[in-house]
């Protein structure tokens, strides 16, 4: 390493969080402030309670989830020269939903990009003096999660498949020895893959370039092509620190601001390939078409091939036994071609008591024993997953394709949805009315919580098993909870410890068979 004030992920993670922002209860959207509302009944400088406080950071923090979930879809959009649709949601939701959420006025503007207005009138009304009414607010951040959903999740998803087709059932594998250091590795990080797909393709002709994936765009291209999947979030240092990264090409989101010095630590290159995503040591070669998309992936290989030379010997962590302990997965399991029919069966039947789709990141500030929890869950019931969590799976071989499914990255829960959406209308059943359980066990991001309680406005149960802000505060936990019963019969589970929810889940259901 060159640099010797390199502090680790692991060395940065023993500062410990800030006790009053953890529980959000930290107001610092003035000057006046930042005002600190941990007692009953204090207020801030301006007057705000402690709810409505809590309220205007979950708006905040949900509206901002589904800016980037957003963003991505504008940027595939963009890429693929189309316009954003209108009317998206009515075209996809199922009717029943949309009509509860047209009563509750939390349907956003369905004009091609209007969406963007919503978003932007989110920050507004939760800027200091505009809404003093915490369930005006929270009842917005609903309708920030209905956007993330559709124009996020549904919207990319969408595109990425129109553009480079859905994913086949395919055998891959996955950890940090997919790395090789007798070849020119290059690591893609990140979360929009049409780049990622164009450097797939190219490096087909070039078999001295070995590509590993990180994070989600490493998750599309893992479903997409088998390319091999080297990390998650919490592992993305791990990947440079193998000393044999040539070159590390990242777009948007999860990509920690350290890996800019660490690449400086070692002889990697960082290459920038979006407008947002900029470093200041980073070769920066934005791509906005297919066209720039191919000659940029191009020049990436020809950059990674000349840099190797550069490595130095001392630094290298050897991968010995390489291929062999790589760990094989099942992946590319899409809403069509998983049995949605064998599935239906199966909770008709009683055979299987549920769906848990567990989902999002890796915190290592969350309990340690999720793995173990789902896999012994996975007896009664079917897995979905995807990002961070479907990594953690994948990487103790539990990713096998019959009880376990990978459904791609974050931004594929719409692929979760759509086969809740598919089950339930099979079984002529609701989303609320079966066992359809979705599970955050380590949540870090906005986009996780934009994306719980998506899932729970379509009805289905969502576990989040790390300390939230929907949870920090008695009355916008009792307002959040009643909302979503009420119109949604779902709510939300917090619950920290996986032997706890392990047990609450196996007598949660009822043996009623249902009518196929
Ligand atoms: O979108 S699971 S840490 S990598 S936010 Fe990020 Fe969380 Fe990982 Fe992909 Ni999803």
């Amino acid at each position: 390493m060159k640099n010797n004030n390199f502090q680790t992920f692991q060395k940065r993670l023993e500062t410990t969080p800030c006790p009053i922002g953890k529980q959000s209860l930290c107001c610092k959207l003035c000057l006046m402030g930042p005002c600190r509302v941990v007692k009953d009944e204090s207020v801030g400088a301006c007057g705000a309670t402690m709810d409505l406080i809590v309220a205007r950071n979950i708006l905040r923090f949900i509206a901002a989830g589904a800016a980037t979930h957003c963003g991505h879809a504008l940027h595939t959009a963009r890429h693929m020269e189309k316009e954003l649709p209108e009317n998206y949601i009515k075209k996809k939701a199922p009717d029943y939903l949309y009509s509860s959420w047209e009563q509750m006025g939390i349907l956003p503007s369905q004009k091609s990009g209007g969406h963007f207005i919503d978003i932007s009138e989110a920050l507004h009304m939760t800027t200091m003096g505009v809404n003093a009414d915490t369930l005006s607010v929270l009842a917005n951040s609903l309708k920030m999660a209905l956007i993330d959903g559709y124009y996020g999740l549904y919207l990319a998803t969408e595109l990425e498949d129109s553009k480079i087709g859905k994913p086949t059932i395919k055998n891959a594998s996955v950890n940090l020895n997919c790395i090789d250091n007798t070849k020119v590795n290059i690591a893609i990080h990140g979360h929009e893959p049409l780049l990622a797909m164009s450097i797939v393709n190219e490096t087909k002709n070039h078999h001295d370039i070995n590509l590993v994936g990180v994070c989600c765009t490493g998750s599309t291209i893992l479903a997409q092509a088998g390319i091999p999947l080297s990390a998650h979030f919490a592992l993305q240092e791990d990947v440079l620190m193998s000393g044999v990264i040539d070159a590390l090409v990242v777009d948007v989101h999860c990509i920690m601001p350290s890996v800019g010095k660490l690449c400086d630590c070692y002889h990697t290159k960082l290459i920038t390939t979006n407008e947002l995503g900029r470093f200041a040591n980073a070769i920066h070669k934005p791509i906005e078409n297919e066209q720039q998309a191919k000659i940029v992936a191009k020049e990436i290989i020809e950059i990674a091939r000349a840099n190797k030379k550069n490595r130095n010997p001392l630094t290298e962590k050897i991968f010995p036994e390489n291929k062999k302990t790589t760990t094989p997965v099942s992946v590319g399991f899409t809403e069509e071609n998983i049995d949605i029919e064998y599935i239906a069966k199966q909770l008709a039947c009683n055979k299987k008591k549920g769906i848990i789709a567990v989902l999002g990141c890796v915190n290592p500030r969350a309990k340690d024993g999720w793995v173990e929890c789902y896999q012994k869950l996975a007896k009664d019931y079917i897995i979905l997953t995807t990002g961070c969590m479907a990594f953690e799976f994948g990487k103790d071989g539990l990713l096998d394709g019959k009880n376990l499914f990978h459904l791609g990255s974050c931004v594929n829960n719409s692929r979760i949805a759509e086969i809740f959406r598919l089950v339930s209308q099979r079984l002529n059943k609701k989303i609320s009315e079966l066992n359809f359980v979705v599970s955050a066990p380590m949540p870090i991001t906005e986009k996780s919580g934009a994306i719980g309680i998506f899932f729970a406005i379509l009805g289905c149960d969502v576990h989040i098993g790390y300390p939230h802000f929907f949870n920090s505060n008695q009355l916008v936990t009792k307002l959040l909870q009643k909302t979503l019963k009420n119109n949604f019969e779902s709510k939300l589970i917090f619950d920290q410890h996986p032997d706890h929810f392990f047990n609450s889940m196996l007598p949660s259901t009822n043996s009623t068979f249902l009518s196929l």
